[in-house]
């Protein structure tokens, strides 16, 4: 590649490769008349909320769809991971990545509890039960694994541990709808699972999200939790909160649902028009998916190495959103790193070594329903024009400035 190529760069003055940004996490939207079907009768009804019929059939539809006992909506993953630490009894410490959204942290610290921070698996991105064993203390109560990406971590050999040294398992499933491990799906495993169905996820009902489970009295106490404890009109029989999903975020989940097997086709295109733009760059690799499970290839994950690329992950971003391809360095820079928990453990970051190297190299990709694979084969050719020229790219702008 020569230096006139990179002359052209919007970076260097140019103009943008893409008029339109190209997002990572935009919604994915299903059948207009279906929704705006549904909202008509939703206000004709005048049920917005408190349990209405549309957020019993999205449970009703998601469990199905899972194949779990029980899913219970709720407003957010956020308050689906703290309803459903407070459910099982979580105290005291709680072993938790530290490379994750850090949503997956702070619920738990809402809740009084004290994430304790586990290095992940540079192969997975997630936490292996060896590792997280090796934290297993007087005052652990339990682990919350994450699916990060959708790809399950440890999940059996985390059962295991967590029935041999009497833990709670709580899996961060936010990532993971429509994922299978070991043939079933995500959803079904540890003592429950949560699932976020924000805006940016393979199913959004705008704000929601969902605690799966397999256990009747569990999910009865996670049904009282999100409603302020209620048993009755007047009876308050735990410490609750508003935890419930609205009428109408439950129309838009049912009617996304709807076209799921779309969201994920056009996920899965998209990832393999990738993997073919990205093969054989130096220092660019995409990580893979097992191709004997399910996947619903939301995130596109790539890991910069500096060395081998010829230009460092957080210039290649800035180079990105200069073209209009918004590319984000999730989840930089490790939970560890960010306000209170750099504080209260300044020390964490010793024993946290390949999360602050994954947090240093990850960059996610745009997909969705938006991008098509010719999109995807100009962000592939964009990423190849500027391997190798890092430094001349960096000489010309000077240090980087603003935070992304
Ligand atoms: N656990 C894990 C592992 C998670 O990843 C998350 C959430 C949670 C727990 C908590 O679940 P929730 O309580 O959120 O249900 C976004 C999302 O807000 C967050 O839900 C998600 N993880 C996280 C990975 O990504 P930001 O701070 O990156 O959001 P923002 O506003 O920068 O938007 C991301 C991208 O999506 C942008 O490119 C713009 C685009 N976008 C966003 C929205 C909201 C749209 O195009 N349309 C939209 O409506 O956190």
């Amino acid at each position: 590649m020569t230096k006139t190529c990179i002359d052209h760069l919007a970076i260097l003055g140019g103009k943008a490769e893409f008029d339109q940004p190209l997002h990572v996490g935009r919604p994915n939207l299903g059948s207009r008349d279906q929704l705006f079907a549904r909202l008509a009768e939703l206000l004709e009804r005048k049920w917005l909320t408190n349990n209405g019929p549309l957020v019993q059939e999205f449970e009703q539809r998601l469990a199905a769809r899972i194949g779990v006992k029980h899913c219970v909506a709720v407003c957010n993953g956020t308050a689906a991971l703290e309803i459903g630490a407070r459910a099982l009894g979580l105290a005291g410490e709680v072993i938790v990545p530290a490379f994750t959204f850090v949503a997956t942290p702070h619920a738990l610290t809402w809740q009084g509890l004290t994430p304790r921070f586990c290095d992940v698996d540079p192969r997975t991105h997630c936490l292996s039960a060896g590792m997280v064993e090796a934290h297993v203390g007087e005052r652990t109560s339990g682990i919350v694994g994450v699916h990060l990406w959708g790809r399950p971590c440890d999940v059996d050999a985390l059962q295991d541990l967590a029935r041999r040294r009497r833990l709670k398992l709580l899996f961060d499933a936010s990532h993971a709808f429509a994922c299978t491990h070991g043939g079933r799906c995500i959803g079904g495993f540890g003592d429950a699972e949560v699932f976020s169905f924000h805006a940016t996820k393979v199913l959004n009902s705008g704000e929601g999200g969902a605690v799966a489970t397999n256990d009747d009295a569990l999910a009865q106490r996670l049904r009282l939790l999100r409603n302020f404890g209620f048993a009755g009109y007047d009876t308050v029989v735990h410490l609750g909160i508003n935890g419930k999903m609205s009428e109408l975020a439950a129309a838009l989940g049912l009617t996304n649902l709807e076209s799921l097997d779309a969201f994920v086709a056009a996920n899965r295109r998209n990832f393999e028009a990738y993997r073919a733009g990205l093969a054989g760059l130096p220092g660019i690799t995409l990580i893979a998916h097992d191709q004997r499970e399910r996947h619903n290839y939301q995130y596109v994950v790539v890991e910069v190495d500096a060395a081998k690329a010829g230009i460092d992950r957080d210039l290649l971003v800035d180079v990105l959103w200069k073209e209009n391809v918004l590319a984000r360095r999730y989840f930089y820079p490790g939970c560890h790193r960010m306000e209170p928990y750099r504080s209260l453990d300044p020390a964490a970051a010793q024993s946290l070594p390949v999360t602050d190297r994954l947090a240093e190299r990850v960059l996610v990709l745009p997909t969705g329903t938006d991008l098509d694979v010719d999109d995807v084969g100009r962000v592939c050719s964009l990423i190849a024009l500027v391997l190798g020229h890092g430094s001349a790219l960096r000489a010309r702008l000077g240090p980087r400035a603003d935070d992304l």
